[in-house]
């Protein structure tokens, strides 16, 4: 058992937040951090254990957010701990390119066992999300022989000079850092709450725009966020993503289905995409797959992952030993203490809470997402105009509460839960009293 498992699960605030050390560390931190790497919330974490953060001050924070997606299975779970440290003390890195060895080659195992496409299927292990979106796409490229890269509005794809001119948003993420990469194609999405319109409805919409402004036969793949993550955890209407799926395949279009935020058992199937009844050609993975190490993966059917030539895939870490002995009790975990299942339990009781919630204060416009994986958009009352400055109030006032949540969406008015897979029915009734009371609050 690890030391910081003692961490009570429950908020315990003792200095106002961020408190006086966290305030001098983030004094410092100007002098020698860039601006642009903004922190939401600067208050310097010193340990953490399943859903709880505990600052530099002392405060026990609980943590809605889990690194937007990366603590899946909890913060520092015994079994990840343990399996790392082993690691750690065997070797820590040789270059898979170089010497290999077996750890790459289980969670390659693990992720064709779990593939939601056509097997057999393939992976490629790399460090980052945003890595594994510009490889799903070198990859797509050279199988199809085709440049173009579709995307849909309000997406998410990375930081990288190739994916942050695949999002949806130019600030922060593009403005500035141009020229942008070409051959991308920002179509439109399924958005039940603002457009109105049927899954069927919607894909038309998809479909004609890129059959008119990019061409099928100029494109290589099609990179879809199943439940759109940044965007403000926008789920398409029912319909719309087979229907993608459909028009890709006649086309020769690759679906790749960028599971980086939504997949890793958090929807409450290991992949998020297999919940819309499609099957992806490729499947990108990172944050939660190796509880909290760097890793990412691109799986895909075999004959796509092998058009690629000995040595055009790979990278110093990708793949790293540590990351993988973590990510192979990730795995486990998900397996042994049933965790799909406890996804699909946190969507009905957070989901049921966050309802009522959503009945007593009129600016809340909707509670929608899968599983562990849901939002609330709030709205000026009895209108759908965003109401970004509120949401940024109930946000401010619930971490002075110990409550750690976090925004999306492109205008920032949606109140974004990725709570761990362990939490708990008492953390969800603390986290909704806690948005109660500021949604009174701050509405009045
Ligand atoms: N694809 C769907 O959500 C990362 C961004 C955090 P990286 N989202 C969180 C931040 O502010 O930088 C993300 C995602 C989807 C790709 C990525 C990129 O993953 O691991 O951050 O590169």
């Amino acid at each position: 058992m690890n030391a910081v498992t003692t961490i009570a699960q429950e908020p315990l605030v003792v200095t106002e937040i961020p408190g006086p050390k966290s305030r001098e560390i983030h004094a410092r931190r100007q002098a020698v951090v860039p601006v642009g790497v903004h922190s939401v919330v600067p208050v310097y974490i010193e340990r953490a254990h399943g859903s709880v953060v505990v600052d530099v001050d002392g405060n026990h924070i609980v943590d809605v957010c889990g690194g937007i997606g990366v603590t899946t299975i909890g913060h520092t779970d015994d079994a990840v701990v343990a399996a790392a440290t082993e690691q750690l003390s065997q070797v820590t890195h040789t270059l898979f390119t170089m010497t290999p060895y077996e750890s790459y080659v289980r969670v390659a195992e693990l992720l064709a066992q779990h593939f939601p496409g056509e097997g057999p299927a393939k992976t490629l292990l790399m460090n980052s999300g945003a890595e594994a979106v510009e490889n799903g796409v070198k990859i797509a490229r050279k199988f199809t022989g085709r440049p173009g890269v579709a995307v849909l509005e309000h997406a998410y794809h990375g930081r990288t000079l190739l994916t942050s001119s695949m999002n949806h948003k130019a600030a922060p993420y593009a403005l500035g850092y141009g020229p942008r990469v070409g051959n991308i194609y920002k179509a439109p999405n399924s958005y039940p709450l603002r457009d109105g319109l049927s899954g069927a409805e919607a894909a038309a919409r998809t479909i004609e725009y890129l059959e008119k402004m990019a061409g099928a036969e100029d494109l290589a793949c099609l990179v879809v966020e199943p439940v759109q993550g940044e965007g403000g955890f926008i789920t398409s209407a029912e319909g719309y993503l087979p229907a993608l799926a459909a028009w890709c395949r006649d086309n020769g279009v690759l679906f790749i289905s960028d599971e980086v935020q939504a997949g890793m058992g958090r929807t409450g199937t290991m992949f998020a995409i297999e919940q819309f009844g499609v099957q992806p050609d490729i499947v990108l993975t990172a944050k939660g797959i190796a509880g909290g190490l760097p890793l990412a993966g691109i799986t895909g059917r075999a004959e796509i992952m092998d058009a690629s030539q000995p040595g055009g895939l790979g990278g110093t870490f990708g793949g790293n030993p540590v990351s993988c002995a973590a990510a192979v009790a990730v795995f486990e975990q998900i397996e042994r203490d049933d965790l799909l299942a406890r996804a699909k339990h946190i969507e009905q009781v957070f989901g049921d809470a966050l309802r009522g919630l959503a009945a007593k204060h009129e600016s809340i416009a909707e509670v929608r997402g899968i599983g562990a994986m849901l939002a609330i958009e709030i709205v000026k009352p009895g209108t759908l105009e965003h109401d970004t400055d509120l949401t940024q109030r109930v946000i401010s006032r619930a971490v002075q509460q110990g409550v750690l949540l976090l925004n999306a969406g492109v205008s920032g008015n949606v109140i974004r839960f990725l709570p761990s897979l362990q939490f708990t029915d008492e953390l969800i009734t603390t986290v909704v009293r806690v948005l109660d009371d500021a949604f009174t609050a701050e509405s009045a």
